[in-house]
């Protein structure tokens, strides 16, 4: 399945972004500590490649914490890059960040700084604006877009900060990639199916985090199957119909919910190697699909010759 999500606000928001970045001195990337490629918008890298960037890497409480070191090394090697893994809702990192931003763009006199706070929908960027204002100022929310449009905050402390809406792109390539922000709630439960989505996560964790599920569902031994962990799930959580049977949208959905909330413990979703090698899958697969295409515009110019030359006739 292949699962894309891109309202028009969010085409609206990119177009508004690009209209502000002349202002922008530097740019906070929001990413999600659990998939930091996946959560990484391509258009925002194009749109930012010559500002200083800081890679924010929220839900580190969330996160597997070997795998977000690697993360981080992978992004210092960036060129005009930093990045910084917090957990925005155990600890107030704000000191952290705007000592950060001092240091990659020096304050000018009589002039704020201004800081673009960007990333896909979910991340925290409005929870981590709250966190340096040190009160309420942006609205959050446990569901992709909250906030749907810029807001300026001055920090008083020759900052201002640029909120602005999640953003996702036209096109996700790497359905992996897609899989992965529906897990963690970048995608609207909309524009989705919990079952599609469960399935994939339950595929993941059975692979890569055994124990958790052992330990959250006090297992002695794993099923074997995605279906059977979900059905144990349903039937743990007393997801049943008609006949005893168990009701596998209500189980998917608890799933899915108790592992974006950390329940089942931190989890990562890929590395930097898992993604390079899925990258170059990427890149055959879009290499032949050019092949198919090129092809089938082939044979519908021929079918239009062989109509025009009947019709001479
Ligand atoms: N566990 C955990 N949750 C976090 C962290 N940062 C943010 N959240 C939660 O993530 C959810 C989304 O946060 P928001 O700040 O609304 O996200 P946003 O990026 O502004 O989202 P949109 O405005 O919809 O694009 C909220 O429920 C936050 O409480 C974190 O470091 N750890
Ligand atoms: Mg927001």
């Amino acid at each position: 399945m292949a699962i894309q999500w891109y309202p028009g606000h969010m085409h609206k928001a990119s177009k508004e972004m690009t209209e502000a970045l002349p202002q922008v001195n530097l740019v906070v990337e929001v990413l999600d500590a659990r998939i930091p490629f996946s959560s990484s918008n391509p258009f925002i890298q194009t749109l930012c490649t010559h500002k200083p960037r800081i890679k924010v890497l929220t839900k580190l409480d969330l996160a597997d914490p070997i795998i977000t070191k690697q993360w981080q090394e992978y992004f210092e090697s960036q060129n005009n890059t930093k990045s910084l893994a917090l957990d925005l809702i155990n600890t107030d990192p704000s000191g952290q960040i705007i000592d950060l931003i001092n240091k990659l763009y020096p304050q000018q006199p009589e002039r704020n700084t201004l800081a673009m706070v960007t990333g896909i929908p979910n991340v925290g960027k409005s929870t981590l604006i709250n966190c340096l204002a040190g009160k309420h100022i942006a609205n959050t929310g446990d569901e992709p877009a909250i906030t749907k449009g810029q807001q300026r905050i001055n920090l008083r402390n020759g900052i201002m900060l640029l909120d602005t809406p999640g953003i996702l792109w036209p096109k996700i390539d790497n359905p992996n990639s897609s899989y992965r922000l529906a897990t963690t709630g970048a995608i609207k439960n909309t524009a989705t199916s919990y079952e599609d989505v469960a399935f994939f996560a339950a595929e993941f964790c059975l692979k890569e985090y055994p124990q958790h599920l052992k330990q959250r569902f006090s297992l002695s031994q794993l099923p074997e199957t995605e279906i059977e962990l979900l059905e144990i799930v349903g039937r743990q959580r007393g997801c049943l119909r008609g006949g005893n049977r168990i009701d596998l949208e209500r189980a998917s959905t608890i799933f899915v919910n108790e592992l974006r909330d950390g329940k089942l413990g931190p989890m990562s979703f890929e590395t930097p190697e898992v993604i390079d090698q899925e990258m170059i899958q990427v890149e055959i697969l879009k290499k032949e699909k050019a092949v198919l295409d090129e092809l089938r515009l082939e044979q519908k110019a021929a079918r239009k010759r062989k109509a025009k030359a009947n019709r001479k006739k």
